[in-house]
């Protein structure tokens, strides 16, 4: 289930996501009570990346409605420097009853998070961003300290001729910043 959708897929939707405007984080959400919602009007074309930061004793938590059966694929991303990344993200998946449903650590590129699934419950679902020790996702336990993406696309139905086009264009994105 986890890879049901490549990293060039991911990294598509992400190219798709930063064409928008971005959605900014609004602290305090750190818990999936205070969780930002993220609502579909913000992402019409199935894609988009939401700027947040970290710090130690931070935990990062973006909710969206869901339906049994949508696909879902999200994966966090770090511009704070030329290279790929030096920050160490966790991503943590959370079901409409608030529990840990998965998480993430590493299967991006470098040592950030990507995770792939399809819906198996229709409900409010939150994913969690936070660092690498922070496994039960209330912000204390890690030390990471910096800016990040986190890209959410739903429901993708890539055509394999455009799929590598937006792919180079996601990489050629993230050589540009
Ligand atoms: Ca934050
Ligand atoms: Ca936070
Ligand atoms: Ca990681
Ligand atoms: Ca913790």
């Amino acid at each position: 289930m986890k890879k049901l959708l490549s990293t060039v897929a991911v990294l598509s939707f992400a190219a798709a996501a930063f064409a928008q405007t971005p959605v900014v984080e609004s602290e305090a959400n750190n818990s999936v009570g205070a969780a930002n919602f993220i609502s579909s009007a913000l992402y019409p074309t199935a894609a988009v990346a939401i700027d947040g930061s970290l710090n130690p004793g931070d935990v990062d938590y973006f909710s969206f409605d869901l339906a049994q059966g949508d696909r879902v694929a999200v994966a966090t991303y770090d511009f704070a420097g030329p290279n790929v990344s030096n920050l160490d993200t966790l991503i943590g998946v959370f079901g409409p009853g608030g529990a840990l449903f998965d998480s993430d650590d590493d299967d991006n590129i470098g040592f950030l998070s990507a995770y792939q699934f399809v819906v198996p419950t229709s409900g409010r679902w939150s994913f969690a961003v936070s660092g690498f020790g922070d496994s039960d996702f209330n912000g204390t336990g890690h030390t990471e300290e910096g800016d990040y993406k986190f890209v959410f696309a739903i429901n993708p139905i890539p055509e394999p001729a455009s799929l590598s086009l937006l792919a180079l264009g996601a990489l050629a994105a993230l050589r540009r910043r």
